[in-house]
């Protein structure tokens, strides 16, 4: 999907000082996206993340891609309307970060 204007792809400058403010997030290999493992101590804590996480997203109307497997869940964020990376990807991954606590890791 593309093609609503109130979104626009980041520009080289503008995403190299988002992700700067970002701890742990990568980019995804072979397209504009962002990309972070969250491990927590067992499913609940994982699942209570995920529903923090959904609320809020349906709430800023922006929504993850995401994976779950028992504590473990990845997360990518990317803006179909914008067919990349946006600011609401910025947004949205600020906000994982402030409820995840120190559950987030970056994948080895
Ligand atoms: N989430 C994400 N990640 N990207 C979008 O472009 C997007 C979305 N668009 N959630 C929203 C919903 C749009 O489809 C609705 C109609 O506002």
């Amino acid at each position: 999907m593309s093609g609503n204007p109130a979104v626009s792809k980041l520009t080289g400058k503008e995403r190299e000082k988002a992700l700067e403010k970002l701890k742990g997030w990568s980019k995804v290999k072979g397209r504009d996206a962002i990309g972070k493992t969250f491990r927590f101590k067992d499913f609940n804590e994982a699942f209570g993340f995920m529903s923090r996480v959904a609320l809020a997203a349906e709430k800023m109307d922006h929504h993850p891609e995401w994976a779950n497997v028992y504590n473990r869940v990845d997360v990518t964020l990317t803006t179909h309307d914008a067919n990349g990376l946006s600011k609401r990807d910025i947004e949205l991954a600020a906000f994982i970060d402030r409820i995840s606590g120190k559950a987030g890791r970056k994948e080895a």
